[in-house]
């Protein structure tokens, strides 16, 4: 009787004979089904017909917890498998993006910790939002309203003052009504925020903090990237520096490319993914038009029609993966685009605070990681590269 072993390193051929095993093992190992648990001892033996090359020849085999038949076959519906999804979570595949997600967060902390940043633990239920009203959640806050958190940015922005370089690792929350491959209701966010650093600093903060976490992933997920079937040469392409393209040069490159579009035009994903469809590097796209991004970002004294903002690009087609920028410090500028927003002043006290004692310059940015595990593991849609995906259609299981 031949059995396909798994464990969390991975999974081996068993071969469990009459003879070999006490007669009622033999007989539970004939009858256990599919994803059923058992505690098996033997000998490993080198087999060339068997995947891996080795196989496990038992002396015992205990069965611990048999199971009923597996609902899951071969050849599923996707809309199943998100049913199943609790169960599904245990195939090959999502077990490699999990540890490839495991070794992104790894190499992301291990940058932040060399270089001397303090991690932080912001609230995820806030009264302010920076990434505008229009995608919040809101909950019930005792006798008020309150949203969930779309951003830690704010609270990151108050904790630079004393800690002068923070980042926080939370969830953040957006109502994306529409359904896309690459937006989800409940995402995991990687946010820093630094005193004393201007626009160009953070953007290289952000090409030696991609490039540690992707150089992690290639050091130690040799195994999963190859399940995945993902090229490794390319990954290993990502050092910095990154190129730098003006949103005006971004919009010049689409142009000629044949794209109708024009000044003041956002990039959507089929735009982002013409930028980057020939790239194996991820891409800056740098001074967004002032239209297009929220109130809280610089001016850029050499166009005031724009920010002192970016956007970082994975490559390969695949667009957005950061969002940062250096950061306003004019109350009154501050005060005026926020009252166009129509967000109730009330909420904005504190962060005005921030200004009024005691500014000093400084940037920061928000790295979605399902957009990066996405990315580096090549997947076809975000919900595979987290194990219970929220969006609009769903919140089961
Ligand atoms: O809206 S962002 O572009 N920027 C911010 O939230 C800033 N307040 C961050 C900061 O400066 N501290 O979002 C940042 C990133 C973006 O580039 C995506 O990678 C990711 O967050 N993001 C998402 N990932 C998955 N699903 C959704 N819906 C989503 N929205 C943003």
């Amino acid at each position: 009787m031949f059995a396909v072993l798994r464990d969390s390193t991975g999974i081996i051929q068993v071969t469990v004979k009459k003879g070999n095993v006490p007669d009622a093992e033999f007989e539970n190992a004939t009858k256990s089904g599919i994803e059923s648990s058992a505690i098996i001892e033997g000998e490993i033996a080198e087999d060339r017909r068997a995947p891996g090359g080795f196989e496990i020849r038992a002396s015992k085999f205990q069965l611990v917890g048999n199971s009923e038949a597996f609902p899951i076959t071969e050849y599923q519906s996707t809309e199943l498998l998100l049913d199943l999804r609790h169960l599904w979570i245990r195939s090959r595949e999502q077990t490699a993006v999990a540890k490839i997600k495991a070794a992104l967060l790894r190499g992301a902390r291990e940058w932040f910790y060399d270089n001397d940043y303090i991690e932080v633990t912001p609230p995820i239920i806030t009264g302010v939002a920076p990434e505008g009203s229009t995608t919040l959640f809101q909950v019930k806050y005792y006798d008020r309203i309150a949203y969930l958190s779309q951003s830690a940015q704010f609270y990151l922005e108050s904790l630079i003052y004393s800690l002068e370089k923070v980042y926080a690792l939370t969830p953040s929350f957006r109502a994306e009504k529409s359904r896309t491959p690459r937006h989800l209701s409940e995402y995991l966010h990687l946010e820093m925020e630094a005193a004393w650093i201007d626009n160009e600093g953070n953007m290289k903060v952000q090409e030696e903090l991609v490039s540690a976490m992707v150089q992690n992933v290639v050091k130690e997920c040799a195994d999963e990237l190859a399940l995945l079937k993902r090229d490794v040469s390319v990954l290993k392409k990502v050092e910095p520096p990154f190129d730098r393209m003006k949103y005006q040069e971004a919009m010049e490159y689409l142009q000629k490319k044949g794209h109708d579009v024009s000044w003041g035009a956002d990039l959507g994903a089929i735009e982002e993914r013409a930028l980057t469809i020939d790239r194996q590097v991820p891409v800056f796209v740098v001074n967004y038009p002032k239209e297009l991004k929220p109130f809280y970002m610089k001016e850029n004294p050499d166009d005031p029609r724009t920010y002192k903002n970016s956007d970082l690009l994975a490559p390969e087609g695949f667009g957005e993966i950061i969002g940062g920028s250096e950061r306003e410090t004019d109350n009154a500028l501050l005060i005026e685009r926020l009252s166009e927003t129509g967000e109730s002043m009330d909420n904005y006290q504190w962060y005005l605070d921030l200004r009024k004692y005691g500014s000093v310059p400084h940037s920061g940015f928000g790295l979605g990681i399902e957009r990066i595990v996405t990315w580096v593991c090549k997947l076809d849609h975000i919900r595979d590269s987290t194990p219970y995906p929220r969006t609009v259609a769903r919140v089961y299981p």
